[in-house]
Parts: structure tokens; sequence; C-alpha cells
């Protein structure tokens, strides 16, 4: 058997690919033991979520929705893979290559991941293990291949057989490494069980909703309830290591531990949260009741200096929200959210704690995996939204949703029953109606009451007629504004801002 192959670039870019996939899958195993979040992918990921302008994220939310974060990180993989088959293409030309293609893609791996708000000192460890790897497969699979492509007479060194033999090895060594590194993240260290304390005074159970198919149900199930970070994996908090700091403009800062944090005394709300980037009549909303520490009680205790507005709370995983002081203080009875339902946070949401400001959207006053609150001022500090265009205060617009019939149903003539939720927290819902095919608003019937800061249902019992209808809702609040009005502002296109479904009757 002659020892030389006529296609020294298809062994180039094999070899560079299969270089990049080892090394990749290196790195996420080392990755599962010293630091999730710094497996390479993951790692240029994240900093890719924090440079992408807001209307591509904006875009990203609302085509993809939670497929977001996985898609994120395939198009992360693919193109380091693109990139490995460059790398063998250069090495062929030049085989400096060999380790600069390599220690590039371990640059820039490390640079991510010490990037990230809370590395820590292991954080370039799984890069360095990428370089060393695929490094070491790229010398091994091209050792002795031709200098130059055009160079079809040079000899291999490595026979074709021990070629796609090392080939072999080095892509399943991978593929194990990476299901290893895959069931360790995601099997590894389960919140420690917390037992929740009990609140002084706890709220009577709600009231059971309107009974219609195809509403949602009033009190959110944990699971189903939305999830909206910028993580890309979902930070695991131990409450042995956990502590949030009451800082910046204050008398006497101080930190406390999960046992101080539970030793204070607890409450429970009805809450209502929803996304800011929530489309109209869209999934981003949630009620739950959350059991939780007052904030106003931490910030009396720090002792709030003359001159501030505002609380920039921060994360576990460097991501920040400037709320209104006001808002934390008032008698809307912020929170230090530590129960969900009845369960301690979920880690999805912020386990072991995290904030919530009722009336305000998400990104302004429910900060997951919660360590710091640090009293300041706008002037001085910017949070992690407003950086990217989103206004640094963000009360909640009343909004309302129809559930069912959904768009484009085909329903029969007679009664149907329409049926949604409506919101206008830390101000309260007086009455929702409906209006079909544009003509006049008709009152709902509405749901218990759950407070002011909590959403609810309301039905509409409807005589149906063949044809095309559309059907639209808004609700009243307890100021008295109404919905359309509301939101005209934001929708300068010229609609409403209402949600409305149209629907095939007969
Ligand atoms: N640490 C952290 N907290 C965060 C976010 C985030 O990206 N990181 N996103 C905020 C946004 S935009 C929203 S709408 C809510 C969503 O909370 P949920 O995922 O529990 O529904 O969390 C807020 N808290
Ligand atoms: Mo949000």
């Amino acid at each position: 058997m002659p020892t030389h192959t006529s296609r020294p670039k298809t062994r180039a870019i094999v070899a560079g690919v299969t270089a990049v996939f080892t090394g990749l899958a290196a790195g996420q195993l080392v990755a599962s033991f010293v630091a999730p979040e710094a497996a390479p992918a993951v790692a240029v990921g994240s900093r890719l979520i924090d440079l992408t302008p807001t209307p591509v994220k904006e875009w990203a939310v609302a085509t993809l929705g939670t497929w977001d974060k996985p898609v994120l990180i395939g198009g992360v993989v693919i193109v380091t893979l693109a990139m490995g088959a460059l790398i063998g293409l250069l090495s062929l030309r030049r085989p400096a290559w060999r380790w600069a293609g390599p220690a590039s893609l371990t640059v820039i791996a490390a640079a991510a991941a010490a990037a990230a708000p809370a590395a820590g000192m292991f954080a370039v460890v799984p890069a360095l293990a990428t370089g060393v790897v695929g490094g070491g497969v790229l010398h091994w699979l091209l050792r002795g291949t031709p200098q130059r492509v055009d160079d079809d007479r040079a000899p291999h060194a490595l026979p074709r057989r021990a070629f796609i033999t090392g080939t072999a090895v080095a892509s399943v060594s991978g593929a194990v490494a990476l299901i290893a590194g895959q069931y360790r993240a995601t099997t590894q260290q389960p919140p420690r069980a917390v037992t929740l304390p009990r609140p002084a005074d706890p709220l009577a159970p709600l009231p059971s909703g309107p009974d219609v198919p195809g509403l949602a149900p009033w009190v959110t199930p944990n699971k189903d309830f939305y999830r909206v970070d910028t993580s890309l994996i979902v930070p695991s908090v131990d409450v042995g290591d956990w502590r949030l700091s009451i800082d910046g403009m204050v008398d006497t800062p101080f930190s406390l531990g999960w046992d101080q944090l539970l030793a204070l005394p607890v409450f429970e709300r009805d809450i209502t949260l929803n996304c800011v980037s929530n489309e109209v009549g869209g999934p981003y909303i949630g009620g739950a009741r959350w059991l939780g520490v007052r904030v106003s009680d931490l910030l009396a205790k720090a002792g709030v200096q003359p001159g501030a507005d505002m609380v920039l709370s921060r994360s576990t995983d460097g991501y920040t929200a400037s709320t209104p002081l006001q808002a934390l203080t008032d008698d809307r009875d912020s929170m230090i959210a530590i129960g969900m339902n009845g369960q301690p946070l979920p880690p999805e949401h912020g386990f072991p704690a995290r904030l919530l400001t009722p009336g305000l959207y998400g990104y302004v006053g429910a900060t997951k995996w919660l360590t710091q609150l640090t009293v300041t001022t706008y002037a001085k500090d910017v949070a992690y939204w407003t950086q990217r265009g989103w206004a640094p205060r963000g009360p909640v617009k009343p909004s309302s949703r129809i559930d069912t019939p959904r768009g484009l149903a085909n329903l029969q003539p007679g009664k149907v029953m329409v049926a949604g939720e409506a919101w206008a927290q830390n101000i309260g819902v007086a009455k929702v109606q409906v209006r079909v095919d544009g003509g006049g608003w008709q009152p709902t019937d509405i749901g218990p009451d759950g407070g002011i800061d909590y959403w609810r249902q309301w039905t509409y019992a409807w005589q149906a007629t063949s044809g095309q209808h559309t059907l639209e809702c808004r609700v009243i609040d307890d100021k008295g504004s109404n919905q359309s009005e509301v939101r005209a502002a934001p929708f300068p296109d010229g609609s409403s801002g209402l949600h409305s479904v149209v629907v095939t009757v007969g």
C-alpha cells in the first residue's frame, strides 16, 4: 500500500473538525467539574447574548421562544466546527497553524469565560482543556501531512487506516465526554432541600376561578410558569454559600446568609409577574402565591441615606436591575421571594431568592438568584436592560388577553364562551370589556379578586352568528384608565395594542 493520498485537503478538514469537536467536548466535561457556565460554547454564547443588539434579542425571543438558547448554543458549535475546518486547511499551508489555530480558539473561549460577571478563578480551565485536547488531536491526525496543498506526491506519515481509526477514536471519546459532561451538568447537586418558614399571617386559599375550557389557570403551576432570563445555564446556588448584601447609600451595610434570612418575618402575596417583551396576547405572564421577606424591612435596617432614588439588584450571574427606591419602600410589599406556590423557588425562577416588585415589569423588579441590593441613584448606575435601550423604570401597562377561542378557530353558531385575563398590577382591575367586529364595548363577567397585584379572569357569553368575526378585549383599571388609551402610545403604527382574535363561525 502506498502511504500517500491524493486528498490532503479532505484529511485536513476532517482533522480540523474532529480536533475542534473533541476539544469542545473535553472543555464541556472539565467545565462540569469546575464551572458549568465556563464551558467554551456556553461562555461564548453568553457573551454573545450580552453583546447582541436589543432588536435581535427581541426577535429571537419572539420567534424562537424558549428555543432561543439551544439555537444559540447550536449556532456557536456549528461556527466553531467550521473554524475547525478552516484551521485544518490553514495547517496544510503553514504547520504553525497547528499551534496557532487551537491557541486562538483557546484564547477566545478563555476570554469569554473570564469576562463572565461571576467568573471564578477556574473559569479559564475548560478553555485550556479545549486547546490542549483539540491541539493534540490536530497534531496527531496531521502528523507528516504534506505541507503544501498542491504537493500530492508527498507521503502522509499517517497511513489512511491509522487516520481513520484516529478520527474515530477522537470523535467517540468526544461524544462520550459530551454526554458525561451533560449528564453531570443536569444531575449534579440538586439544590439542597430547604424547608420554608410559615407566614405569621397566611393568606386564605384563592377561590376557584371560572371553569371554561381553554382558559389559563388562575394560579400558574410552577412548571408552567414562563421563564425569561439571560442565563444559558440555570445558576445552581447552594444555600450554604448564598449571601445577600445590602450596601451602597446606607448607614450600615450588612449581609445575611440563608438562615438569617429565614429568621426574619415572612409573608405571602399573590402577585402576577409579566415580561415587558410579552407581545399582545402573549404567554410571558403568570400568577403565583409568593412567600418572602419585605424588602423595606432590610432597607430600614440598613438605613437609606437621603438622595438615593434607586436600588440596583444583582444576581449571581451578574444580571442587574434598577428598581425605583420608592417601589421597594412604599406599601406595595415588595419582597425577597423564597417560595412560589408553596414550594421553594424552582432553580429556573431564581432559587434560593429573588426580588419581586408588584406593579413593575420583570426586567426592573424581579431579579432572580439575587445576591446584592445596592442603594444608589439613576444618575450613577445603569442596569443591564437600560444599557440595551429599555426604560430605566418599568411600570406595568394595564392589559388583557383572550385565551379562548383561539385565533383562527372554527366555531359553531350559538353560545360561545369567550374568556381570558386582565391585569393592572399595583392599580387593580375594575372591569373588562369585549367588542365584536369593532362594535360597542360590552361588559364581561369578571372572576374573583385576588388583590390589586393579581390578574383577574373574565368571561363573556357570546351569541355567535355565521361569518368571520373579530373579538377584542380591554381592561378599565381602578384609576379609570382604559387600556385602549394607555396602550396606544407604544404602538406608533396605529394598532390599538389590544388583543384581538379572528374566528370563523358556521
Ligand atoms: N438574574 C436574572 N434575573 C432576571 C432576569 C435575568 O435575565 N437574570 N430576567 C428578568 C425578566 S426580563 C423577567 S420578565 C423575569 C422573569 O421571571 P421568571 O423567569 O421567573 O418568569 O425575571 C427577571 N429577572
Ligand atoms: Mo422580562
